[in-house]
């Protein structure tokens, strides 16, 4: 009997896929201040001042804007949380989520 190894010429690498990210949009209204869109970006997004008015001022023109993406665990608790900010100041402020293609 032989005592020859079968070494396996090929290597089955385990893929592990990357988690798919979720894009959080900031959608526009008419009622929201646009200073409190800021604050609201700067504290729930950690966004600086400048970032958080470009985004304010995107949505504002175009209607919505993606604020940035993460899990779909952040994505949507970040949303929700800043959509409560609004709420909780009588304001029809609103995030919404979806997945990056
Ligand atoms: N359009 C609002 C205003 O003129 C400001 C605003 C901007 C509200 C972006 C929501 O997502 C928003 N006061």
């Amino acid at each position: 009997m032989s005592d020859a190894v079968t070494v396996p010429r090929t290597r089955t690498k385990p893929k592990t896929e990357r988690p798919k990210l979720h894009k959080v949009i900031l959608v526009n209204d008419d009622f929201t201040p646009r200073e409190f869109v800021v604050r609201v970006l700067e504290a729930e997004f950690r966004l600086s001042e400048d970032q958080a008015y470009r985004v304010m001022i995107t949505a504002h023109r175009r209607g919505v804007c993606v604020v940035a993406v993460f899990t779909k665990d952040v994505a949507e608790t970040k949303a929700t949380r800043a959509t409560d900010a609004g709420k909780r100041a009588g304001y029809p402020l609103l995030f919404t989520t979806e997945p990056e293609e």
